[in-house]
């Protein structure tokens, strides 16, 4: 074959690069809307605050005198509790990590602006790596990892979870912060199998369906929508983390906790409209947040 019936040598080098991260359509279609959803004051609004920018949502009670402030102190108090939520998050899924000490490695999985890396980082001191299939996602979190001084240790790279390249064995633990939406587990955690030393953990946070309630509720597929992504349900993450020896040593449903956050991000400024859908599907008990910790055996 000579190379000019091949097409792909017209392309520059970063449309080359990539297509060897995105093998089908549908993860063209994800990585084109993280790369083109730039203006999204839900969380740079909130990552500006302290530059830690992320992208899931978050647990606890909120402050409820917020509700009665003065209409110029108002939303801005509700954005920086929003947040307060949201690292609260985070701190929670760092907390199952176990024991990480600063010679292990760790892999965030869809790291998207890097917030809960460069936190991770912060608390273990040790190496980090992300992998998003975005481009501008992965500039932007570098650029993050610098402002926060710590580029040397925090790298965040365009490539496929399902195929992220890291060496067999080499990582102390992995996690997927509301990522695991958009691809299927069972190559997910084969993938992660594969890359986790023995007695590694694995901490997923995620949104997924409800077997017991049956088929995906209405409000579930308007999330699927809204976000481009496929949630599970509950039963494919324990069925997919058994086939690839994932033993899981603790499940957290943090449905109860996450219910405030989208109470109060409905009041601020800064709602996107898909609030309802997660509120109806928490409480009418079709969608659950749960977090699982799993072992590598
Ligand atoms: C990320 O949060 C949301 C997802 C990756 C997809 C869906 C998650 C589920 C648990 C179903 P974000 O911070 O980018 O969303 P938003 O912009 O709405 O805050
Ligand atoms: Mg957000």
């Amino acid at each position: 074959m000579t190379t000019s019936t091949n097409p792909s040598v017209l392309r520059t080098d970063s449309v080359l690069r990539t297509d060897s991260v995105l093998r089908t359509d549908y993860e063209r279609a994800v990585a084109n809307y993280w790369n083109t959803n730039r203006q999204d004051p839900v969380n740079l609004r909130l990552g500006e605050l302290d530059g830690l920018y992320h992208h899931h949502y978050g647990i606890g009670d909120y402050d409820t005198a917020l509700l009665d402030l003065p209409d110029e102190t108002r939303d801005e108090a509700i954005i920086a509790e929003l947040h307060r939520l949201e690292t609260a998050q985070a701190d929670l899924l760092l907390d199952h990590l176990g024991d990480v000490r600063p010679a292990d490695r760790l892999l965030d999985a869809g790291s998207g602006r890097g917030g809960t890396s460069l936190m991770a980082h912060a608390r273990f001191g040790c190496e980090v790596d992300g992998v998003t299939i975005s481009e501008y996602q992965a500039e932007f979190a570098n650029e993050q990892a610098a402002a926060h001084g710590v580029a040397d240790s925090v790298r965040f790279h365009l490539r496929n979870m399902l195929d992220s390249g890291f060496a067999t064995h080499s990582l102390r633990g992995i996690w997927t912060n509301e990522t695991t939406m958009y691809v299927d587990l069972f190559e997910l955690f084969a993938e992660f199998s594969r890359m986790l030393a023995y007695g590694g953990r694995y901490v997923c946070v995620t949104g997924c369906s409800n077997d017991v309630t049956g088929g995906r509720s209405k409000a579930v597929s308007r999330i699927d929508e809204h976000y481009t992504c496929n949630i599970h349900p509950r039963s494919r993450y324990f069925a997919a983390m058994a086939a690839n020896g994932l033993v899981p040593i603790n499940v957290i449903d943090l449905t109860p906790a996450t219910i405030p956050y989208w109470e109060l991000r409905a009041e601020s400024s800064v709602a996107t409209g898909i609030e309802d859908p997660f509120l109806t599907a928490y409480r009418e008990g079709s969608f659950h947040y749960l977090l699982i910790a799993a072992d590598r055996v």
